[in-house]
C-alpha cells in the first residue's frame, strides 16, 4: 500500500511538472495599455510614413504621390519649420536620422535618399531590393521593414543588408510590420492596419510585449481605412514617448502600462 501510496505522489508530481511547461510555453505575450501624458496638434493632412525626435522637434516623413515629404515640426504647436518635396514619382515611407543625416525611404520605388539634418540639402541616395516601409536604426545598422513579417539591417554606409530577423510572437509570423523605432535595445513596430505595436527582440525576432493603443485614434477617422495608427517617436534622453497617425490631427505623448486581460493584439 505504501509503495502504491508512494507511485501515485510521484505521478501527481510528474503531472504538475509537466503541466507547468505547458502553460508556461502557451503563456500569452504580455500587453501594455496607454495613458495619454500630453495631446498635441498634428497635420490632419499628413499622410505619416516616419516620425523620429530630436533636441526638441519632431522629424517626419509624409506619404503619397505628389505630397511625399520631410518636415521638421515644432513638438507642441504642430508648426510646420522646414520642409523639403519629393518629386512625384516617389512614395515617402520610413524616415531616421543618424549622424546629423536623414535617411528617408520609399515604398515601391526601391530608392532612398540622404540629407543634411538642418538645411535638409540632399547628400546623396541609395538602392535596395525589396519595399521600402520602416526605418529606424541601432548603434551599429540601419533597421527596415518591407510590410513583411522581415526586417533587415543595412550597413549604414553601403545600405546593403547584412543579416535578417523574421518576427514571430509564440511562433506565429507577424507580418504588416510598418513603422519602426529602437527603444531601449528593442525594436519597436507598428502592424500596419491596427491598433497594435510590436516590441521585437533585434537579436532573435520574438515579439516580447505587445502594446495595444486601441482608443487613441479620433472617432471621426473611424470611417477611413486609411487614417491608421503610424508613427513612434522616442525621446531618448527625456524617455518620451510620441505616438500618432495617418491623417490624425493630435499627436500624443504617452506613457506604458501592465496591460489588462483581454487587451488582445493578436
Ligand atoms: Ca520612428
Amino acid at each position: 500500500m505504501l509503495r502504491l501510496q508512494q507511485v501515485s505522489w510521484v505521478l501527481l508530481a510528474l503531472f504538475c511538472a509537466l503541466s507547468i511547461i505547458y502553460l508556461s510555453s502557451a503563456a500569452s505575450t504580455p500587453i501594455y495599455r496607454y495613458e495619454i501624458l500630453h495631446t498635441y496638434p498634428h497635420d490632419p493632412q499628413a499622410f505619416t510614413q516616419g516620425l523620429i525626435y530630436d533636441q526638441g522637434s519632431l522629424y517626419e516623413s509624409t506619404g503619397l504621390r505628389g505630397q511625399s515629404s520631410l518636415r521638421r515640426v515644432a513638438l507642441t504647436t504642430g508648426k510646420l519649420l522646414q520642409i523639403h518635396h519629393l518629386p512625384y514619382r516617389y512614395f515617402a515611407e520610413g524616415l531616421t536620422l543618424r549622424d546629423n543625416q536623414l535617411i528617408q525611404i520609399t515604398w515601391q520605388e526601391q530608392t532612398g535618399f540622404i540629407y543634411d539634418s538642418q538645411s535638409f540639402q540632399p547628400l546623396g541616395k541609395f538602392t535596395y531590393d525589396t519595399e521600402g516601409w520602416g526605418l529606424t536604426h541601432d548603434d551599429k545598422y540601419l533597421i527596415m521593414s518591407d510590410g513583411s513579417d522581415n526586417i533587415y539591417f543595412l550597413d549604414p554606409l553601403s545600405f546593403v543588408p547584412v543579416k535578417r530577423i523574421q518576427v514571430r510572437d509564440r511562433g506565429q509570423p507577424i507580418s504588416k510590420l510598418n513603422e519602426l523605432e529602437y527603444v531601449d535595445g528593442q525594436i519597436w513596430a507598428n502592424i500596419w492596419g491596427s491598433n497594435c505595436i510590436a516590441k521585437i527582440a533585434p537579436k532573435t525576432g520574438r515579439v516580447t510585449a505587445w502594446i495595444n493603443l486601441k482608443g487613441l485614434r479620433s472617432p471621426s477617422l473611424a470611417a477611413n481605412p486609411n487614417a491608421v495608427l503610424n508613427g513612434i517617436a522616442y525621446d531618448r534622453e527625456q524617455k518620451r514617448l510620441y505616438v500618432t497617425g495617418k491623417l490624425w490631427s493630435e499627436l500624443f505623448e504617452i506613457k506604458l502600462i501592465p496591460g489588462l486581460e483581454g487587451q488582445i493584439c493578436f
